[in-house]
């Protein structure tokens, strides 16, 4: 595998931002996360965030200390257990990696979890425009978030910013384009942004023998900056010191047009994912109602969940399914967004071309 340096921009402007959002090239923003209070409440007085925060019940993901384990179960604990945990290693991170399960209080909206603590810092122009909101992430050193691209239901593909408010984390970015053959996509429903290798900082080359042609870049984002990671790159996560971070994701209309040029083949790899999912009758039966919902008042057949089993072109030829790739430009902020009507056409005709050069080659 090979890495490659990323570069770092001084308070870089809006304008800044976008001309790399539109090139799909990250950089790293310092002087700006130094600035906000959070950056000096958060990190140096312990107190602070438990005497705001510490009653709140909130879902912390506990994990093993398997990489690929990131999405594993949910607990509830009280912001207060949960600090307790953190600080405890904080003065001693490494002993924290021989604990299971570990505790990661992961990508937490923080208007839903965490008013308290909102005026602490400010969310980004770009982010703000569009009434998204911040994500928390607080997590111990050796915590991994393995290797995906961010993309939700009704977002799919995002652009991102993730401060590092406390702490240090190393992320490994990989431009999907340039390693379209380097990583295979989970095959279930749900996880087609996640990539099948294990590790990729100690990747297994026996089963995953692509990766090793892998080209990325390392980014150490220390605490104070800001990363910004643009839509559909890879990345891996390791907390280096124990964290505080702040993400922020939002959309743009040119780096959606990227999906229609530089990254087709990366949505096409994805839709050659969704064309062999592996998935249970009875989620492909929900799927095919929320995709092509059948009259008023009536239920999919097991007939019909049958014939799209038999015949998987029909799930990725659904106009449902199809205008989901460019459901980002729904977001009212681009309302009368003088593009959106053309990207929404281009990006339905190339996801159409996909589905006619699938079929020819199924019936040559
Ligand atoms: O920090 C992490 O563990 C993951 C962060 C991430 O994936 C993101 O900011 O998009």
């Amino acid at each position: 595998m090979t890495y490659n340096t990323i570069e770092r921009i001084y308070k870089p402007s809006k304008q800044v931002l976008e001309s790399y959002i539109l090139k799909g090239q990250p950089f790293i923003a310092t002087g700006v996360v130094n600035e906000w209070p959070a950056y000096k409440l958060w990190s140096s007085n312990h107190d602070y965030l438990v005497k705001k925060l510490g009653e709140k019940e909130i879902p912390i993901r506990e994990i093993g200390y398997n990489v690929g384990e990131w999405l594993g179960k949910t607990t509830t604990l009280k912001f207060s257990q949960f600090w307790k945990l953190w600080t405890k290693h904080f003065n001693n991170p490494d002993n924290a990696a021989n604990e299971t399960p570990q505790f990661y209080l992961a990508s937490l909206p923080v208007h839903k979890y965490f008013k308290e603590i909102e005026t602490d810092f400010t969310i980004p122009d770009l982010p703000k425009e569009q009434g998204k909101n911040a994500n928390l992430w607080i997590g111990l050193k050796g915590q991994v978030t393995p290797l995906h691209h961010d993309w939700s239901s009704g977002d799919p593909g995002m652009d991102g910013l993730h401060a590092v408010v406390c702490g240090k984390k190393l992320f490994k970015l990989y431009d999907p384009s340039l390693n379209l053959k380097c990583f295979k996509r989970k095959s279930e429903w749900g996880l087609f942004h996640h990539a099948l290798v294990d590790d990729v900082e100690n990747p297994n080359l026996d089963m995953f023998p692509e990766v090793k042609n892998a080209v990325g870049i390392d980014a150490v984002i220390e605490q104070g900056e800001m990363l910004f990671i643009p839509k559909l790159w890879w990345h891996h996560v390791r907390t280096l010191e124990p964290s505080i971070s702040l993400n922020f994701w939002f959309q743009d209309i040119g780096s959606e047009f990227l999906k229609c040029d530089r990254y087709l083949g990366v949505i096409e790899h994805y839709l050659e994912a969704v064309y062999n999912m592996q998935v249970q009758d009875s989620k492909l039966k929900t799927l095919i109602q929320f995709f092509d919902p059948p009259a008023q008042g009536q239920q999919v057949t097991d007939e019909k969940v049958e014939e799209f089993k038999r015949n998987p072109i029909l799930f990725v030829s659904l106009p449902k399914f199809i205008s989901s790739f460019s459901n980002a430009v729904n977001n009212p902020i681009f309302k009368n967004h003088p593009e959106k009507e053309r990207f929404k056409k281009e990006m339905t005709k190339k996801i159409e071309e996909w589905v006619v050069k699938k079929r020819e080659s199924l019936n040559p």
